[in-house]
C-alpha cells in the first residue's frame, strides 16, 4: 500500500503502529504531519463505534485510506471501566500518570481475582471510497497495586500480562508487539491487506 493515514494523536501508540505496519506500507502520516487533522469527538458507547469515527473523519479529511486505534483497558470487576473512557479516566485531559493513580485507587480494595483485566483493540480501517473493515484484538492479565516498568505507555506499567512474570511496561516494544491487544488486531489487519493484493 502506497499512503496511509493513521488517526491518532497518541505519541504511544504511533510508536508501535510504525513498527507495526512495517514492510506493508510505503508511507505513513499521522496527525502530528497536518496542521488541522480533525479531533474527533469520541462519543461512541463501543471501541468501534469510536474507531470508526475516527478514521471516517480521517479518511475524508485527507482523501487516503485511514486507520484508526480505539482501545483500552477493561476491568469486569469495575463494571467494564475505564473502557471507551481510558483516555480519560481521571477526567477530561488526564495525563497516563493521573490516569494510573485513579486505576489504583478503583482498584485499592479489588481482591487477587477481582484483578483481571483485559487490554482491548480496535483497529477501523476506512478508504475515500467508503469501504470499511473492522480488526479486533485482546490481552489478558492482572492489574497491578505497584506500577512496574518504564517501557510502552498508558497503562501498562499496572498491567501484568498473562503468561509472563513482567508487566507490560517491562517488556521491550518488540516484545509488546508480539503479544499485545493492538499486536493481535494488527496481524488481521496484515492479513487483510495481503488478501487484497
Ligand atoms: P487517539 O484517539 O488520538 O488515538 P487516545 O490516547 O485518545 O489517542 P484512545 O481514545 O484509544 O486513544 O484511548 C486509549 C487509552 O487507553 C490510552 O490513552 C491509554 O491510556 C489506554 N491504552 C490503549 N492502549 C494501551 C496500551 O497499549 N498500553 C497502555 N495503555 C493503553
Amino acid at each position: 500500500m502506497k499512503h496511509l493515514v493513521v488517526a491518532t494523536r497518541n505519541k504511544g501508540k504511533i510508536v508501535e503502529i510504525n513498527a507495526l505496519l512495517a514492510g506493508l506500507v510505503d508511507q505513513i502520516s499521522s496527525a502530528a504531519d497536518y496542521g488541522d487533522f480533525p479531533e474527533t469527538v469520541e462519543d461512541g458507547a463501543t471501541f468501534e463505534e469510536n474507531a470508526l469515527k475516527k478514521a471516517r473523519e480521517a479518511a475524508v479529511f485527507s482523501g487516503f485510506p485511514a486507520l484508526a486505534d480505539d482501545s483500552g483497558l477493561v476491568v469486569d470487576a469495575l463494571g467494564g471501566r475505564p473502557g471507551v473512557f481510558s483516555a480519560r479516566f481521571a477526567g477530561e485531559g488526564a495525563d497516563d500518570a493521573a490516569n494510573n493513580v485513579h486505576l489504583l485507587s478503583e482498584c485499592q480494595l479489588l481482591s487477587e481475582e477481582q484483578r483481571q483485566a483485559a487490554f482491548v483493540c480496535v483497529l477501523a480501517y476506512v478508504t475515500p471510497e467508503g469501504d470499511e473493515q473492522v480488526f479486533s484484538g485482546t490481552v489478558t492479565g492482572r492489574i497491578l497495586s505497584v506500577a512496574r516498568g518504564e517501557g510502552g505507555f498508558g497503562y501498562d506499567p499496572l498491567f501484568l500480562v498473562d503468561g509472563f512474570e513482567r508487566s507490560m511496561a517491562e517488556l521491550t516494544l518488540t516484545e509488546k508487539n508480539e503479544v499485545s491487544h493492538r499486536a493481535r488486531a494488527f496481524r488481521k489487519f496484515r492479513e487483510y491487506l495481503k488478501s487484497l493484493a
